[in-house]
């Protein structure tokens, strides 16, 4: 008899999904493939979505199929991952060092999507003052952070309580960050039997080796009330001129601490990437401190991107 049980996608590999159902009787995990339906691009079933399964009860091993795609929350390019509650945007301390930039246009695209961005600065043990110096920034923009050391253990408890409270419930999470910020290693930490590979940085360029290769969701938390957390792959860059991430209409509400300002610059259609203080509310915000510079900057950058690709296209 067929049966059709609801699931999410934990895993996906060369067209091969692994699928962890919740209502379902014996088996608790399914390997299974998607029905031809999902070929066009914009259907791919992608880590974190939810899925209908459909089975021969009996043989379900040899029979499971993906046969429907249920709608998403949310969906990310980079990384590719579905339906997530909360995105962990992790840099290192040093080595590598951070782009501030790049980590701007991450919680941006969580913003956009809806998604609760934290930071996790890595390496604390590296460097105590660069932690405390990006720890500020965020946390002045209202953006929870943790400063973190897998070597020496510090804020690994904090980050663990974060994680129990509100990692749960079917709750889903990513790690997200360059290659080699520590991303499997602190996964390691906080839940030991996860056994990430992990690998040393390039000594020569200061950089991660692309050890993670694949978006992968973890259960954590009580096996009764689990929450799912992915390791992802580190990656460089956030390309906004060839990926739709948003749009320029979009960009100054990815600015959590910019809204505040809304509607008080001298002109309505400021752009806010003057330095006129007079002018601009951004700008009098950022000059007197209450805007960190740096966050300025990424949103001039992305202004300029954003701008050229629709006079563009
Ligand atoms: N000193 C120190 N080294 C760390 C810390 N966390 C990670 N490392 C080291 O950083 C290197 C890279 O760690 P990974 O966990 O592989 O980095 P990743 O972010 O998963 O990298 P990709 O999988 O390539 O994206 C390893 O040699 C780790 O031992 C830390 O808190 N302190
Ligand atoms: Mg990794
Ligand atoms: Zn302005």
């Amino acid at each position: 008899m067929e049966k059709i049980v609801n699931g999410k996608v934990v895993k996906g590999l060369g067209g091969l999904y692994e699928v962890r159902c919740f209502a379902c009787g014996a088996p608790v995990r399914f390997s299974c493939r998607a029905r031809g339906v999902f070929r066009h691009a914009e259907e791919k079933v992608t880590v974190g979505d939810l899925v209908r399964v459909r089975y021969e009860d009996g043989d379900p091993e040899n029979t499971a199929v993906i046969s429907e795609l249920l709608p998403r929350r949310n969906c990310l390019i980079r990384p590719p991952i579905s339906n997530l509650d909360y995105l962990f945007c992790v840099i290192a301390a040093a080595r590598p060092a951070p782009v501030l930039e790049t980590l701007d246009k991450l919680l941006a695209i969580a913003e956009h999507n809806r998604i609760e961005p934290v930071v996790i600065v890595t390496k604390a043990d590296f460097g105590e003052e660069e932690c405390r110096r990006y720890a500020a920034i965020y946390r002045d923009a209202g953006i929870p952070v943790f400063c973190v050391s897998s070597e020496d253990g510090s804020g690994v408890e904090e980050l663990r309580s974060y994680l129990a409270a509100n990692v749960r419930g079917g709750k889903c999470a990513a790690f997200a960050g360059a290659s080699g910020v520590g991303k499997s290693t602190l996964l390691n930490t906080l839940f030991p039997h996860l056994k990430l590979a992990t690998n040393t940085i390039s000594a020569r360029i200061e950089r991660g080796r692309h050890t993670t290769r694949h978006v992968e969701l973890y259960e954590v938390g009580d096996e009764a009330d689990c929450g799912f957390l992915a390791d992802t792959p580190g990656f460089s860059m956030l390309d906004f001129m060839h990926f739709d991430f948003f749009a320029l209409e979009d960009l100054f509400d990815a600015f959590r601490e910019f809204t505040p300002y809304r509607g008080q610059c001298r002109f309505s259609d400021c752009t806010h990437t003057g330095e006129g203080a007079a002018e601009c509310a951004i700008a009098r915000a950022v000059q007197e401190g209450r805007i960190a510079p740096s966050r300025h900057e990424s949103y001039k950058t992305l202004y300029r991107i954003l701008k050229q690709k629709k006079n563009t296209y």
